[in-house]
């Protein structure tokens, strides 16, 4: 693998960039493996990064049904942030933001990590006072979020409309400066150039049909569209197909799958310098490097697998957000487009063990699992190999939901669902 650095990049142009090796090869599957990693999203290719760069675990296939990085990572608005109520989940996204620190350096890739801050906008007295105990609870955990008043906010975002006749009053907002954004694309790139550099082979356009067990229940293989593939070991990873394909094991999770929308402008220059997230209204936005706002919404109401979503919601978030930055009312918008998120009952992803010996899942993330990728992916990857929870993902099994020890973050995912 060429490894990017000052060198490589002035002898590559004095050649006239025509002498780049490819970023990884496009594998056809081998009879066996150690590991089969369904789904290679940035959660998927991490994995297999983590596996073998810390385990030695290189024996391994990603496997997806299109193209790496084509699904919810490809999809997101690239939103990170830690700023959740309950101390597990603090571990679980701190763990996360504390890898995307240094995961261009890992990876020898720039996944464009800018740590721009995220402010949360409270509308009505009942946000204040949720954003407050967030803030206090997180606080407590040693995450950087603090109260901002309406002054404060502009002099933080100054395209925000304060005035007295706005539809959705500014009364403060929550402001974790730890937060950012990412080159969503540039993870699974990442982590696919790694990964295969160290022995992992990716399978493109290969759908997973069904996951075979053997006689004694335990796994034996997976069945694809390019035959049968025997391995000892499955992580699934396949985020708002998990049930789909869980089903096939004979395991049902607590899961349903909605479509979430985002949508991109036209370019502008740099006017909007982080992220706000108006959670009441459904809205969020940033300025891409491009000079796109990138904008999303809420999950559609009915439960579907189309990556399409309904007009209303994207019309409901565009009156939002032309409300509370009227500046923008009159940019056109250039594409939207809808990705899957699969919604657990308290809105806290699922890391675990299954019933089914050699079975690992990795899902639930719902509209908020970009941010987790690189500490989803590293605590998955450990479970792989150890065949046992990270104690940080220990909270996240399946357990919890026979125990009734649920993570009720409905308020923290604060992207409707
Ligand atoms: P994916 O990237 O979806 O990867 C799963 C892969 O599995 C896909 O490539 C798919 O093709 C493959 N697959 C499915 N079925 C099969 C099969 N049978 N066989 C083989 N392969 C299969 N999160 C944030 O933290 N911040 C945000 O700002 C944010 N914004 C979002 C905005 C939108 C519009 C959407 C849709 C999601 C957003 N999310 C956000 C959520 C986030 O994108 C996801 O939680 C995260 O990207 C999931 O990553 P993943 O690798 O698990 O899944
Ligand atoms: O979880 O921060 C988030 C998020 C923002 C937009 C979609 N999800």
């Amino acid at each position: 693998m060429t490894r990017f650095n000052a060198f490589s990049l002035l002898r590559n142009a004095l050649s006239g960039h025509k002498n780049w090796t490819e970023q990884w090869p496009d594998s056809q599957p081998k009879a066996e493996y150690d590991v089969v990693i369904i789904g290679a999203g940035g959660h998927g290719l991490g994995a297999a990064h983590y596996l073998a760069k810390q385990h030695g675990i290189t024996n391994v296939a990603v496997i997806d049904k299109g193209w790496l990085g084509g699904g919810n990572t490809g999809r997101n608005t690239t939103i990170i942030r830690s700023n959740y109520l309950y101390d597990e989940s603090v571990r679980l996204y701190d763990h996360a933001v504390d890898l995307w620190e240094g995961l261009s350096q890992d990876l020898n890739y720039n996944v464009m990590y800018s740590r721009r801050g995220c402010l949360m906008l409270a509308h009505t007295a009942h946000d204040v006072q949720s954003f407050k105990r967030h803030v206090h609870s997180n606080r407590l955990n040693g995450v950087d979020n603090r109260w901002l008043t309406r002054e404060e906010c502009k002099e933080f975002c100054p395209p925000l409309d304060l005035s007295p006749a706005a539809r959705y009053p500014v009364m403060g907002g929550a402001l974790q400066e730890r937060a950012g954004t990412a080159r969503h694309d540039a993870v699974a790139w990442g982590y696919a150039r790694s990964a295969s550099s160290r022995g992992v082979d990716i399978i493109q356009n290969c759908p997973v049909l069904a996951i075979r067990r053997d006689a004694h229940g335990a796994v034996e293989g997976v069945e694809t569209a390019k035959g049968f593939i025997k391995c000892k070991k499955i992580g699934v990873s396949v985020a708002g197909h998990t049930t789909t394909v869980m089903e096939t094991a004979g395991v049902r999770l607590p899961l349903e799958s909605f479509p979430l929308q985002a949508l991109v402008s036209e370019p502008l220059k740099p006017v909007f310098p982080c992220v706000v997230m108006s959670n009441a209204v459904h809205a969020y936005i940033s300025q891409s490097d491009k000079g796109e706002l990138v904008i999303g919404s809420g999950t559609d109401q009915y439960t579907s697998y189309s990556q399409r979503g309904g007009l209303p919601l994207i019309e409901h978030t565009l009156a939002a957000i032309t409300e509370i930055f009227p500046i923008f009312s009159r940019v056109r918008m250039l594409r939207k487009w809808g990705g899957i998120v699969d919604v657990t009952p308290d809105r806290s992803a699922i890391i675990s063990k299954t019933p089914v010996p050699g079975l690992y899942v990795n899902c639930g993330w719902g509209t908020g699992g970009f941010k987790a990728t690189p500490g989803a992916a590293h605590t998955f990857a450990w479970m792989i190999a150890k065949d046992e929870p990270h104690p940080i993902n220990a909270p996240f099994t399946l357990e919890r939901f026979r125990t009734g020890r649920l993570i009720d973050e409905a308020a923290a995912a604060a992207v409707a669902h």
